[in-house]
């Protein structure tokens, strides 16, 4: 079972957000990391810098300790020997608030700890250091049979009904457009709708045909939808065994993606599909690359 970091050393702010928050450039932020040590980012995979709680607390000590006059050396080291002192932190791990919230089945608290996520964070985080990290931790719980099938219910369709809000309008603009449907008795829709999140802020027009897709249906619908891409996602092995013909038909009118954890090397290249194995906002950015930014070449995603 993953272990939820204590609220305060958690890194999950990018540096515009953490600039956005306590109000100072992110230049100044940067050279306060380097003169001073004052900032303690984690590093992701993909080598981007993470800021925590505690950070926040820091850059508002040195800041008051700038009003009250003292110059900036000498603020610095009073920050840092305060630690996370009062009025320094104050919005807790998101990761823990929901978990305590959904878990208690305490919806209004874990609707105000969303709104808060919501509120601070771009598309890109919520997706990738809040929701889908929480959704690992409460599988794993609930695979330990820490939590209940209740439980794990009630958080899911709180976090669905909150992402399929920001969903609204996705369709509209004049960007590439993806359809994206889960296969044939895949319920797991929820990575989808994040995949849509994240190449809708890359400027994608989308059109989302959720969980449990049959493909000749799908196929139909690419023809009367024409989209530049097809995505279509599997949790489980046995979802796309035996389907190779229709996947076939599907990739043989639009580019298409096999995305999610049991998509194989193989199958994609049975049917004439691309596979895309990392996770949602990776997997945005990459097809959002492979089409250019004037989305004219689709050619170049299958
Ligand atoms: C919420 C949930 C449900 C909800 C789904 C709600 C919804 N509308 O999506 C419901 C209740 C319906 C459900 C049902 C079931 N679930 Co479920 N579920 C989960 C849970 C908690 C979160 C799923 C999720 O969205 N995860 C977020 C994803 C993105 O994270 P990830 O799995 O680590 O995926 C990584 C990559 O593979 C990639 N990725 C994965 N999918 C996709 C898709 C796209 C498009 C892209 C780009 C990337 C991508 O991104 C991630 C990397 O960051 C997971 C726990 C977990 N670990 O995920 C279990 C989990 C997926 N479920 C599981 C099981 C067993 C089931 C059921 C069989 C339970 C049952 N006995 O009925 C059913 C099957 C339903 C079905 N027919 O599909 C198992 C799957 C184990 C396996 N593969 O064999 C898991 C892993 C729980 C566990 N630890 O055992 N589930």
């Amino acid at each position: 079972v993953r272990a939820v970091n204590s609220p305060t050393d958690q890194g999950y702010l990018r540096i515009g957000e953490l600039s956005r928050r306590v109000g100072v450039a992110p230049d100044t932020l940067r050279a306060w990391e380097r003169r001073y040590g004052m900032l303690r980012p984690q590093r992701t995979q993909g080598g981007f810098r993470l800021y925590s709680d505690a950070d926040v607390g820091r850059v508002r000590a040195m800041l008051r300790h700038l009003e009250d006059g003292l110059a900036p050396a000498q603020a610095a080291r009073r920050a840092l020997e305060e630690a996370p002192a009062a009025g320094a932190a104050p919005a807790g791990d998101p990761i823990a608030d929901l978990r305590v919230a959904l878990e208690g089945f305490d919806e209004s608290a874990a609707q105000e700890a969303i709104d808060r996520v919501l509120a601070t964070l771009e598309m890109d985080s919520v997706v990738s250091h809040v929701f889908l990290p929480y959704l690992r931790d409460l599988g794993d719980r609930w695979e330990a049979g820490e939590i209940s099938v209740a439980q794990e219910h009630f958080a899911s369709a709180i976090l669905r009904s909150r992402l399929l809000e920001q969903s609204r309008g996705w369709d509209r603009g004049d960007g590439p457009r993806a359809m994206l449907a889960c296969a044939p008795g895949e319920l797991h829709d929820l990575p989808l709708i994040c995949l849509g999140l994240a190449l809708r802020s890359r400027g994608w027009r989308i059109t989302m045909l959720g969980a449990d897709t049959p493909l000749e249906s799908l196929v139909e619908a690419v023809s009367v939808v024409r989209p530049e891409v097809v995505v279509v996602s599997a949790m489980f092995d046995d979802r796309l065994d035996g389907r190779t013909d229709a996947l076939r038909m599907v990739a043989e009118r639009v580019p298409l993606v096999l995305a999610g954890p049991v998509a194989t090397a193989a199958v994609a290249g049975l049917v004439g599909a691309r596979l895309e194995q990392g996770d949602p906002v990776t997997v945005a950015a990459r097809l959002t690359g492979l089409l250019g930014t004037g989305g004219a070449t689709a050619g170049a995603v299958a």
